[in-house]
């Protein structure tokens, strides 16, 4: 990519795409294409095919998706699996269509299966059976993996897909009810702190493990594979490193500074009881990440209390 290549980021407003607009802010890039929901609705395929018409971007990444934690996933399965499909046929078809040079898709690592051996290679996609909790947007993201391979096959295109662990960061989403776990639990533990609860109630055992990627690291991590990544394979992105989500909550309250006790809602879903991403080929290509998790869920906290009143 040249500083000037003219790049559009699908999803610019959630987590990963603002993300990734802060780091190509950063690091000169100053052609970039943004549009919001109200200006471009992706799931409308005139209003997708005449945007890539008129405006021809050079680069694309596809971070527009509709995402949630564990529950909101299992509660609206439908909206998961439509909506995903239809935004990435939509981009990816149009990207074909009017000549993109190179596209990023954004995967999930709830693609794998369920029982996969740890830590997760790449190669065990479609080796077994899916977790049930997100089975729709896994089917959806496998799909996006899918359909960019095939047009790369058929067409001689350039679409890359990475499949990142569980992230968290600035602009995650906040709410306890659709949101992913570690936000939920700042907010939780820092309400608690406040009003003086003597508890805070955790989804779930608590014995589930999760690998934690700061956003900051992935959309540094995206960059550099769209500048050097060439393959039809896709590539894990995350640490290398996982915890139990008992632990988790230990570290948040400790940030946080709530001293109360924790207790397990078993009545909520575990999930997958471990997704370990093998990531041995991203370092390989010479990308490790740089935030350590106590340090980023201080930064994260940082950020929540600063746009508390907005999220
Ligand atoms: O982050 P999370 O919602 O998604 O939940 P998944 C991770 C684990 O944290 C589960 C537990 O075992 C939850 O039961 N947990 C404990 C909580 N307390 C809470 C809480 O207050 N809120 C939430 N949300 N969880 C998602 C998939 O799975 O991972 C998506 O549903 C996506 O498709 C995403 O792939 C990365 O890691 O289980």
């Amino acid at each position: 990519m040249e500083k000037n290549s003219k790049i559009y980021i699908a999803g610019h407003n959630g987590l990963v795409g603002s993300a990734i607009i802060r780091n190509l802010k950063s690091n000169g890039f100053n052609n970039l294409v943004l549009k919001t929901h109200k200006e471009l609705d992706l799931l409308d395929w005139q209003e997708v095919k005449k945007f890539f018409e008129t405006e021809k971007p050079e680069y694309v990444f596809l971070a527009a998706a509709r995402v949630g934690g564990i529950l909101e996933n299992d509660t609206y399965p439908a909206d998961f699996i439509f909506q995903n499909l239809q935004i990435q046929n939509n981009i990816i078809h149009n990207a074909y269509l009017s000549g993109v040079k190179k596209l990023l898709f954004l995967g999930s690592s709830c693609i794998y299966p369920r029982e996969c051996p740890q830590p997760i290679k790449e190669e065990y996609l479609l080796t077994g059976p899916l977790e049930r909790t997100n089975e729709a947007y896994a089917v959806a993201k496998i799909s996006g993996i899918k359909m960019c391979q095939s047009y790369n096959k058929q067409y001689g295109t350039k679409y890359i897909s990475v499949m990142p662990t569980n992230l968290y960061g600035p602009n995650d989403n906040f709410d306890l009810n659709s949101s992913h776990v570690l936000p939920a639990l700042l907010r939780k533990f820092h309400e608690a702190k406040i009003n003086n609860q003597k508890e805070v109630l955790i989804w779930g055992t608590g014995s589930p493990k999760r690998e934690f990627l700061h956003v900051d690291d992935l959309a540094d991590a995206c960059i550099f594979l769209m500048e050097n990544y060439n393959e039809n394979e896709i590539v894990n992105i995350g640490t290398g490193q996982d915890i139990s989500i008992r632990e988790l909550a230990e570290a948040v309250k400790r940030i946080v500074g709530f001293e109360g006790e924790i207790k397990n809602d078993t009545s909520k879903p575990d999930g997958t009881p471990r997704k370990l991403l093998d990531v041995s080929k991203l370092h390989s290509l010479n990308w490790k990440h740089k935030i350590e998790l106590n340090q980023g869920i201080k930064d994260t906290y940082q950020w929540f209390l600063k746009n508390y009143e907005q999220s």
